[in-house]
């Protein structure tokens, strides 16, 4: 048992036990890659995607790559949140008075349930890159809500509750291509319209080359007793391409914008063929995370080499102890 992670319970989260000799904090499940190539007859590859706990079982959104090549958002289910059945077409939003709003592109979805409502942010286009927003209550009907930030800007994460009665938006701020750059800033609403009082939260960097390059929000950050567990990518730059892995931080309860232990090592990196090899090799891109707050335990989904969708697990005490113990803020 474990009182840290302040949220709720779910006793049907996936979980896999550390397996024997295992050190580090974080390992992957057994049955990676969840999905594969060519998961439904429209779609080449689903990953980066988004599952979230719903009517018992799970629902989300996920990203699938069309057979045109380009990404869009699909809505899917899980009874058991390791199968998938996902739809073949793309989801077709509506703005707020009903008329067709469905983006161009859009893609790395993130979904969080705040106060009865799932909300999504994506990467849209404005024209150029930057943070779609929108909501839905049964996932099948999607409301394309106003872009909170103007481009370029990705990788949008909500936070689950309002904090000092503001709702708190993760970005950072890119370019439209390839983003050579890239650190997590913080703003603030009262209305999920206006946004405002931008923070800069974490830069790229620090003794670590694999967070060297630029950084980005991963998963809807954690309430934990401790502050806010707040997983993300960091990406090397080597001179066959970019690098993706994983890393956590643990930002203020209250004033998110500080954080108090980041990892100076990353938790996972692409080491395994569907992470080293596949549509853009070497890439771990943590999205989405299941929490169970009696046990502790956390089931992370991430994409792998822009191709698997893969799931990773850890229990939250240990992960939070590692971070202190390993931390360079
Ligand atoms: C980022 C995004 C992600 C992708 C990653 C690696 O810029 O496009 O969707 O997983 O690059 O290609």
């Amino acid at each position: 048992m474990s009182n840290t992670i302040i949220g709720s319970a779910l006793p049907n989260i996936p979980w896999e036990e550390k397996p024997k000799g295992y050190v580090h904090a974080v390992w992957r499940s057994e049955r990676n890659p969840l999905i594969g190539w060519n998961p439904t007859p429209n779609t080449s590859r689903i990953y980066n995607s988004a599952p979230v706990p719903f009517e018992g079982g799970f629902a989300g959104v996920f990203r699938a790559d069309g057979r045109n090549g380009r990404a869009a958002l699909h809505a899917g289910r899980s009874k058991d949140g390791y199968t998938f059945e996902i739809d073949d077409k793309k989801i077709e939003w509506v703005d707020e008075s009903g008329k067709p709003a469905t983006p161009s592109y859009a893609y790395d979805p993130r979904v969080v349930l705040i106060e009865g409502t799932y909300y999504i942010t994506w990467c849209d286009d404005f024209p150029g890159a930057s943070i779609g927003m929108g909501r839905t209550k049964d996932f099948k009907t999607f409301v394309k809500m106003e872009s909170p930030l103007m481009p370029f800007n990705r990788n949008g994460v909500l936070f689950p509750r309002k904090v000092n009665g503001e709702y708190i938006l993760l970005s950072r701020p890119s370019d439209s291509a390839h983003t050579p750059f890239g650190d997590i800033i913080l703003s603030h609403s009262k209305d999920l319209t206006y946004w405002g009082k931008h923070r800069m939260v974490m830069q790229r960097g620090g003794s670590g080359w694999w967070q060297g390059t630029k950084i980005g929000a991963g998963p809807i950050p954690i309430e934990t007793k401790d502050g806010w567990l707040l997983f993300y990518h960091g990406v090397s730059g080597t001179c066959n391409g970019f690098v993706y892995s994983m890393g956590a931080a643990l930002l203020d309860i209250n004033n998110p914008e500080k954080v108090l232990y980041r990892t100076r090592d990353y938790l996972l990196t692409p080491e395994l063929p569907y992470e080293t090899t596949g549509f853009v090799p070497n890439v771990l891109f943590p999205v989405s995370v299941l929490s169970d707050a009696p046990t502790g335990r956390i089931a992370l989904y991430y994409g792998a080499a822009d191709t698997y969708t893969a799931m990773c697990f850890c229990q939250v005490d240990e992960v939070l102890a590692y971070l202190k113990a390993n931390s360079e803020v």
